[in-house]
């Protein structure tokens, strides 16, 4: 299977899949990164890899829809199987969804449907809950709210702020992404009216909790 990986910064939910395709975790390739954000560090690490990259700045676009037309035009020969999000900051629009509707996936990072949209984890601190996390969730047109498949919950520990917890959290995305990713790979996944589907059973709406499954 062919993965297209859309990141903005740093790309360390992309290194998780660079080494999950090299390990065969996942029995994938990554066939293009593709940042909206010119030098964003994601982009190092794919050429790094020899793996193929374009960048193309949402800032030179008159509009949402025009940008996501040129991501569209660029993914075109590409056919990835998979699009996965990896810290992409541009809210999609209708047309790029349904494009890749069922094959569109993200990490978000917070315990959804808590805190869709930004700042998670400062205003899971203001709330003063006792956990954070990052949810693996398909991508529809409802921000962050398309229907989650696989989460990892974080304690907080005194003293912690919201740099801290993003550091917490990222080490959990990146042991719930590519395994999200293998389910789909396997085609075990699907999205059917708006529910995700694993082995053909309804998920729960959470998702299914990692420490559930581990051993
Ligand atoms: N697009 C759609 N249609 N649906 C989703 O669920 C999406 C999406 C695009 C990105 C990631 C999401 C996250 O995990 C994501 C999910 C960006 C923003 C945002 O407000 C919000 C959520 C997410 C990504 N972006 C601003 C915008 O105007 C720009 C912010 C910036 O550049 O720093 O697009 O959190
Ligand atoms: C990740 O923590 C991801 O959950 C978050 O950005 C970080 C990207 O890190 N995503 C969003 O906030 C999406 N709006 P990375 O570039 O090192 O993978």
């Amino acid at each position: 299977m062919k993965l297209a990986v859309l990141i903005s910064g740093s790309g360390s939910n992309l290194q998780a899949f660079i080494e999950a395709c090299a390990s065969g975790e996942l029995s994938a390739s990554i066939a293009l990164v593709l940042s909206n954000r010119p030098g964003a560090g994601g982009l190092a690490r794919a050429e790094a890899e020899g793996i193929a990259t374009l960048t193309i700045d949402h800032r030179d676009f008159a509009s949402r829809e025009a940008f996501d037309r040129a991501m569209l035009d660029a993914l075109e020969p590409v056919a990835p199987d998979l699009v996965i999000l990896a810290g992409f900051m541009r809210i999609l629009t209708p047309a790029f969804i349904a494009a890749f509707r069922g094959r569109l996936l993200n990490i978000h990072p917070s315990l959804l449907p808590k805190y869709p949209g930004l700042n998670t984890h400062q205003r899971a601190l203001d709330a003063g809950d006792s956990e954070v996390g990052a949810t693996v969730h398909f991508v529809t047109e409802e921000l962050d709210g398309g229907p989650p498949l696989l989460f990892a919950r974080v304690p907080v520990a005194a003293g912690d702020d919201a740099g801290a917890l993003a550091d917490k959290v990222q080490r959990r995305e990146h042991v719930i992404y590519p395994l999200a990713a293998r389910w789909f790979v396997e085609g075990r996944l699907a999205l059917r009216n708006n529910q995700a589907l694993l082995d053909g059973q309804v998920l729960p709406g959470n998702g299914i909790d990692l420490d559930a499954i581990r051993d």
